[in-house]
This record gives structure tokens, sequence and C-alpha cells, in this order.
């Protein structure tokens, strides 16, 4: 089966941990069960908030949204462990506030923001976006946000500034994940400057009109719905410019396999296997016929961002 079920939402989980604790406050437990329930609390996930957010109609897929309990359940976040529920069942050990996420490199301002300031740095919106997963599988998700290029605008990136490196946290107190050498910590991503800017770069802040589940990369992440998902970094502690390149995790691990720029397309196969069609999870059953991938995952109005460019020496 694709999807493992689970019957909890992240509420829940939060609701009966605090139960829990409260029953152990009483004395009805002790020895190994009072350490792990002490861990427990001080790791309570942040209850979700409710973020008021227009719908942006230019940035609305008309493609049935995937439900909350399959984008909060099948996730990839290799920090909590390479499972799909892995991050769901582990995550709650991520501290989301206080967060702050420091603006750095080339920029004439650069900038430490807290999650407060950077939720009201411009104007929430909810865009449902297609996101498509290099490994096959997409899901279309109501993110809350705004342009990336509304913080870009306020740090005044230098001259120099030619790509944008995103660096996500790496605490492997909080991430057991980070204990495992899959890929080399912490993980970062990048873009160029010019698609960073492009509006439909998102910086999300939530998803489903609330704050994101700390499996979907709380409280701040990255949302490139015309790349691969993994350039959307998660969890994000540190945005730098940068005049070159920048070293990517997934590029770092398997440089023939995943290329800076892993623009969605139907024609440059991964070496291991055909990106030519996806299954779209909570929707399309495992023995149903694949639907077609697009280029560029739908999102042709990117195109002019990369005229002239051979898109398959450049993946
Ligand atoms: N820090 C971090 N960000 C990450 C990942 C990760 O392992 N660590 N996985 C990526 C991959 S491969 C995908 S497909 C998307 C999945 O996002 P979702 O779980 O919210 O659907 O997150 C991306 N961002
Ligand atoms: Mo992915």
């Amino acid at each position: 089966m694709l999807i493992k079920p689970s019957e909890i939402t992240p509420q829940q989980v939060y609701e009966s941990r605090r139960q829990f604790i409260a029953k152990m406050a009483l004395g009805a437990v002790a020895g190994g069960a009072l350490w792990e329930m002490a861990n427990r609390a001080a790791f309570a996930q942040e209850p979700a908030q409710k973020l008021a957010a227009k719908l942006n109609p230019s940035y609305a897929a008309l493609d049935k949204q995937t439900p909350f309990k399959d984008a909060s359940t099948y996730n990839n976040f290799y920090e909590f462990g390479t499972d799909k529920d892995e991050p769901h069942q582990s995550a709650h050990t991520l501290k989301t506030r206080p967060w702050t996420v420091t603006i750095d490199g080339e920029v004439k301002k650069p900038v430490t923001l807290d999650i407060d300031s950077l939720l009201k740095l411009a104007p929430l919106e909810e865009r449902i976006y297609r996101l498509r997963c290099v490994e096959g599988w997409s899901m279309v998700i109501p993110w809350v946000g705004y342009s990336l290029s509304n913080l870009i605008k306020k740090v005044e990136p230098t001259s120099s500034a030619k790509f944008v490196e995103f660096t996500s946290l790496a605490d492997p107190k909080q991430m057991p994940g980070v204990g495992s050498r899959v890929l080399n910590w912490p993980y970062v991503e990048g873009l160029r400057l010019d698609e960073a800017m492009h509006p439909l770069a998102l910086l999300g802040l939530g998803m489903y009109g609330q704050t994101l589940p700390n499996q979907n990369g709380a409280p701040v992440r990255l949302v490139v719905p015309w790349k691969y998902g993994f350039k959307s970094a998660k969890s994000i502690v540190r945005i730098r410019f940068v005049k070159d390149m920048p070293r990517t995790a997934w590029n770092v691990s398997a440089p023939n396999e995943y290329g800076f720029y892993s623009n969605v397309n139907p024609e440059v196969d991964h070496p291991r296997w055909s990106q030519s069609s996806e299954r779209r999870i909570g929707e399309d059953g495992f023995f149903q016929k694949k639907r077609k991938t697009l280029m560029f995952n739908g999102y042709s109005e990117v195109a002019a961002l990369y005229t002239g460019m051979d898109l398959k020496k450049n993946f």
C-alpha cells in the first residue's frame, strides 16, 4: 500500500499527550515512563494556530486538493527518518518557537527575523500549488505564505548576489535522523536569484489555513512548485545570498541524480526511473494508470527563466 493510514491528527496527538502528562502529575506512573513523559512534555508540538489568508486566485490550482491527513502523514523530512510516516511520528520533538531566520551574505541589510516578524512581513496569501516529488508522487496543497521576493527586497541584495542558499535546522537533539548519514547535514538547498525572485516562489508559513505541522517543515519553509519537491527546504534557519552556485545536500550526495536546477521535466528521466508520470497521493490508487507529469509541473510561466538553456544538461 502506498499510504500508511493513521487515525491521529497532530491536534489529537497534542491533546492526548497533555492528558497523559496530567495523569503523570498525579503520580500514576514512574521510572522509565516518567523519563519518557518528561521528554515528551519538553517536546510537545506547538498547537496549530489559525492563519487568516486570502486566496490568491492567480495561484489557485484547480486540481482536487490532497486531504490534510495525507499531506501531513506521508512526508519526506529525512531529519526525522527516511520512512514516509516517520516525520509524522517523530517531528513533535521539533521546537518551533522561539525560532529565528538569519538572512545574510551579499545583502545591504542583513537581518535576523523571528517567526512573528516573518508572519507580518507581507500579507498572508493562500495558494494552491501542486508539489511533485522526484520519487514520482505529487500532492495539491493549499499553502499559506507570500512570495519570497517580499523578503528578498527588504534585505537589498548587492550586485554580487547571484544565488540564494537555504539552510534547514540540523539539531540532533530535536531531529533523530540527523544522527544518520543518509545526507550531509545540514540540509541545504539553493535557487538562482532570479528564480527566487519569481512570484511563484513561496515562503511557506502554513497550510490548510493554519500553521505548518512540524512534519511539513514548521515554522517556515520554501515552496517552489515548478521544481522537484526536494528543492523546497523545510524548517529554514538561514537564507544566504552568494556569488557562486550553492552546494546543495542532494547534489552533493548524488550529483548524477540530482542537479542544481531540478525543474520538473517529464523528458529528463532520473538515472534509475522515468519521470514521465506520477501518482497523486490520496487520490490515485496503486493499480490505476499514472497521470502524465507536465513540464515545469504545469507552471509554464517560469519558462522565460530558462531561455537558451539546455535543460537536459542543466537538469
Ligand atoms: N530539510 C528538509 N527539507 C525537505 C526534505 C528533507 O528531507 N529535509 N525533503 C524534501 C522532499 S524530497 C520533498 S518531496 C518535500 C516534501 O514536503 P511535504 O512533506 O510537506 O509534502 O520536502 C522537501 N524538503
Ligand atoms: Mo521528494
